[in-house]
């Protein structure tokens, strides 16, 4: 076994794979070829070698099961092109007010009763600038709702040091803010903020102390390349994210993606990609946890297995994700009793 500090001449004598398989501890200095080369390999092999690291860095039993919470839906003023919640996308979604801290509760007792162990929760917000009492209001759910032993997560936009610190004083496990793609193909999903503006909420989430979850959406007309941007970046942050979302694109009539991608010439995502995508972000990334996420109720369960042979080891389950459908609890503890996996217990395994 080699130290991640080694030269990169150790690197490439053994070949990226294996130089990956080979790390006593996580590397943060991938390169663009690198993950190339990882992310190409005969795609048995790949999944193979993303299981054998599976298995090196977690107990292959367990799925970690989460649930999501739409805590303040639609009316948001980003230009997201896929998303059901922006204001400039005429998708029939309702703009409602933030919900009160009752009805959390409520949910998040269900959740619980259900399996889940982390409860996260969304807002179609931009940022939490100005948002006081929002945030106050925010900070009472996070530390009732981990009161109850819920892992707690929430995604409410951009955030400063200063709100990032007040969150983690509530006692909030994980903060979701997404990449989305790589930096190259940012610029054709979304316009009013920048990649650069991301990566600096994750840092002051991280530097807050939260653990992050990063991740994106596979299926925006995006390349191969880009899948390996999308890697490259998240692989280069220092932690690593501690949870990893892949998303499979729901295209929402009324969304600008959803028009692009009727276009016959447009970029169809084929499902190998995803795989390939998964495989090497479990690769290179051993510790985080991999979920899938949205998307997931459109794979056919043979579909999702391979997912998780690949090294994925966590859904969201429940009634809903934010405005789109998810796979409910029946259902996928049917699934995950048939495969023989259980669930991850809450605040047991530290990832950072
Ligand atoms: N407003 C916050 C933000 O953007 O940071 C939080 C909520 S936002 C809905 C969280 C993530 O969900 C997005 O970054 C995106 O990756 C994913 N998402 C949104 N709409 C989606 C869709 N139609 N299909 C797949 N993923 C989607
Ligand atoms: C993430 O990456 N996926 C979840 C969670 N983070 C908040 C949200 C997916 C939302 C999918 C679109 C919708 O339901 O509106
Ligand atoms: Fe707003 Fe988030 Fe949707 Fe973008 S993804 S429009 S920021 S709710
Ligand atoms: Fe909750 Fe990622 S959205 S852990």
């Amino acid at each position: 076994a080699v130290k991640s500090t080694t030269a990169s001449s150790e690197a490439s004598a053994l070949g990226a794979l294996q130089y990956a398989l080979s790390l006593e501890e996580p590397s943060h200095s991938w390169t663009k070829s690198q993950l190339k080369e990882i992310y190409h390999t005969p795609l048995l092999e790949l999944t193979h070698a993303a299981q054998l690291q599976h298995r090196k860095w977690h107990d292959p039993s367990k799925v970690q099961l989460c649930t999501l919470m739409n805590i303040k839906s639609g009316g948001c003023s980003e230009d997201c092109k896929y998303c059901a919640q922006s204001s400039r996308n005429d998708t029939g979604l309702k703009a409602e007010k933030m919900v009160k801290v009752d009805e959390v509760i409520k949910e998040a007792e269900e959740a619980k009763r259900n399996g889940s162990t982390r409860f996260c929760l969304g807002a179609a917000w931009r940022d939490m600038k100005g948002r006081k009492s929002a945030m106050k209001r925010i900070q009472e759910m996070v530390t009732k709702v981990n009161d109850m032993g819920l892992e707690t997560c929430v995604t409410l936009g951009m955030v400063d040091q200063d709100q990032a610190k007040q969150l983690k004083e509530a006692g909030l496990t994980a903060y979701n803010h997404n990449i989305d793609t790589s930096r190259e193909h940012y610029s054709k999903v979304i316009t009013t903020r920048t990649y650069d503006d991301r990566l600096q909420t994750i840092k002051n989430v991280q530097e807050s102390g939260i653990k992050a979850c990063t991740g994106g959406i596979l299926g925006l007309g995006e390349s191969e390349d880009d899948h390996i941007g999308f890697v490259h970046t998240l692989s280069n942050m220092s932690p690593h994210p501690e949870s990893l979302p892949i998303n499979r694109l729901v295209a929402i009539k009324g969304t600008p993606m959803a028009e692009e991608l009727a276009d016959p010439k447009s970029k169809k995502l084929q499902f190998d990609e995803i795989l390939r995508t998964i495989a090497t972000a479990r690769i290179v990334m051993p510790k985080a946890i991999i979920r899938l996420a949205a998307g997931r109720y459109t794979m056919k369960e043979t579909e999702q297995f391979v997912c998780f042979m690949a090294g994925c080891n966590s859904i969201f389950t429940g009634k809903k994700m934010l405005t789109t459908m998810c796979n409910g609890w029946d259902e996928d503890k049917a699934m995950l009793a048939k495969w023989g996996l259980q669930p991850m217990e809450a605040f047991k395994y530290d990832r950072s």
